[in-house]
């Protein structure tokens, strides 16, 4: 199996994560996107998106995040994807909720935009942006921290899931803009469990060191 992806990629990291915790055999391909090798014309040819993360096992192509989580769960046989239906359609409702609504409000709305993302809007669609995800961010953090993390460890239940590998992806966005969590001990609680897991360096070392060298940038500026 070949995985086509960036460490600076939010959605590549959860796939990443997952892999350093369970010892898969994948050979990691960097796709470069700082240096446009997503665009790049054999990456385009093998996944017309242009995005990563991206999987290649055998004659599957497999795009987007959460499916290829589900896959490598499923073919490992991997307890963080259940094969109980109902326990398996709460972890599909949370990566569902993560991918929509706080991506949408959080990711989007609070953080991209402290990286020029959307690239090349001009200021005041920027400043709208950040007010409106400032405003409105909160409504789904505190379901995340008051509902979904309450009285439990991770999102759904006593055990990860690839849920939780998602959404810390999206969650620790967060750190760039230095968004103030404290309002959300559960939350808290969960960021410092998984940050304490063994795969937790391996994957997110290159964001942190990528986005601290950016911060000092934009302060120099
Ligand atoms: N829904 C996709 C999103 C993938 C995505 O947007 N990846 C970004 C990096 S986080 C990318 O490759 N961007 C390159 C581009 O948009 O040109 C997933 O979950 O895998």
């Amino acid at each position: 199996m070949k995985l086509y992806c960036d460490p600076i990629s939010t959605t590549s990291r959860p796939v990443l994560m997952f892999i350093a915790e369970h010892g898969l055999d994948v050979e990691i391909v960097h796709v470069d996107l700082m240096a446009g090798g997503n665009q790049a014309p054999d990456y385009l040819a093998l996944n017309p998106n242009g995005i990563v993360p991206f999987l290649v096992d055998g004659d599957l192509k497999l795009g987007e995040s959460a499916a290829i989580l589900k896959y490598l769960a499923r073919k490992t046989g991997s307890a963080a994807y259940p094969s109980d239906p109902r326990a398996q359609a709460k972890v599909d409702e949370a990566l569902s909720w993560f991918s929509t609504q706080f991506h949408e409000y959080f990711c989007l709305f609070v953080c991209y935009p402290h990286m020029g993302v959307p690239h090349g809007a001009p200021p005041e669609l920027m400043q709208a942006m950040t007010a409106f995800g400032g405003e409105h961010a909160p409504r789904w953090l505190k379901v995340l921290d008051g509902h979904m993390l309450a009285g439990r460890p991770y999102v759904c239940g006593e055990e990860i899931t690839i849920a939780d590998h998602l959404g810390l992806a999206f969650v620790l966005l967060g750190d760039l803009p230095g968004y103030d969590f404290s309002p959300y001990p559960n939350l808290q609680a969960w960021i410092a469990r998984l940050k304490a897991r063994p795969s937790f360096e391996p994957t997110y070392g290159t964001f942190y060191t990528v986005m601290a060298a950016f911060k000092a940038q934009q302060q120099a500026a």
